[in-house]
């Protein structure tokens, strides 16, 4: 059992942010759950990690169908989902040994265990340059400019991420180190942002002219699902309760499906519709739903 002291249960109440101890981290480790909130939390977490090794198996499958140039699109996100399934197994099992339940409550450090959302961040370092890589690949860019163009976005991308992870240890405690390392990680989410947008914009000069919608909506969609992390981030100034943690582990869940596994699917049809429109016949199939069209491709013999 640990001594270290847990704010007594009372729902809905805000403990004052100035009496915590800033040595726990994450501010999980400070509230009790209700047996709704504790089991919505393991319920999102497993959603989450279940999706993710799922779809390795959608991924490597629809490989098959693209020229061989696209197949490593898919195989990335392979790869991402293989890695981000693992870490949000281990957020899930964290979660289950954090806290105990008491008889009323599930309460946290029960089992002398510290909960944290740092992993996450560990996994992203991973995560992040891959499926900013698969944008230059699928858009079928140069050799040398996608190279230039991973790297130029890989490095605002990192230095995002360790600044975000550093100043997330603040969230309990005193705010001033998740707002101030907040604020100069949001710097270099701006700089990414600009380099992802160049990346964007020769996705839709090379995007054959049936294509050019995709590369815009892309792009919305990158903003709308990568803006949902540092929303999860800030989520603790609202108020330290038991919806507030529970709230934030679903933000990062819908974030995590959306920017990587639909993200994933989205770039999957893009490459097949590429390929098929490139005269690769398997694609062209896969594409065709009509039977006669199917036999067409066919007989050309891919
Ligand atoms: C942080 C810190 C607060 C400010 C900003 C952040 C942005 C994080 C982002 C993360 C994206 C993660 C992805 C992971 C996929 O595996 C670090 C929360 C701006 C944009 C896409």
């Amino acid at each position: 059992m640990s001594t270290l002291s847990v704010i007594p249960v009372q729902q809905g109440a805000t403990p004052p942010i100035g009496s915590l101890p800033a040595t726990l981290g994450n501010i999980e480790n400070y509230i009790p759950l209700t047996t709704g909130q504790y089991t919505t939390g393991s319920l999102i977490l497993m959603v989450s990690y279940g999706a993710h090794f799922a779809f390795i198996l959608y991924f490597l499958m629809t490989s098959m169908q693209l020229a061989p140039r696209y197949r490593i699109v898919p195989i990335l996100s392979a790869v991402v989902m293989a890695s981000a399934g693992l870490s949000l197994l281990r957020e899930f099992s964290l979660w289950q040994e954090s806290y105990a339940f008491t008889g009323a409550v599930y309460q946290p450090l029960a089992n002398g265990e510290t909960f944290t959302n740092a992993f996450r961040y560990g996994n992203w370092t991973i995560t992040v340059p891959i499926l900013l890589t698969q944008l230059p690949i699928a858009f079928a860019l140069s050799r040398p400019d996608l190279h230039k163009r991973a790297l130029r976005m890989a490095i605002p991308a990192l230095l995002m991420i360790w600044t975000g992870l550093y100043g997330q240890f603040g969230e309990a405690g005193d705010w001033s180190r998740l707002n101030i390392w907040g604020i100069i990680s949001t710097v270099f989410f701006v700089w990414l942002i600009l380099e992802v947008r160049g990346t964007i914009s020769a996705g839709i000069a090379s995007s054959p002219a049936e294509l050019k919608a995709w590369p815009k909506n892309i792009w919305w969609f990158f903003l709308a699902t990568w803006g949902l992390y540092p929303i999860a981030y800030a989520l603790p100034q609202l108020g330290l309760t038991g919806d507030v943690v529970v709230v934030r582990q679903l933000l990062y869940s819908i974030a995590d499906i959306s920017a990587k596994l639909i993200y994933g699917v989205i770039l999957s049809r893009y490459v097949l519709r590429r390929s098929a429109l490139e005269g690769y016949m398997p694609a062209a199939e896969a594409l065709s739903t009509t039977p006669a069209g199917a036999q067409a491709a066919s007989i050309r013999g891919d």
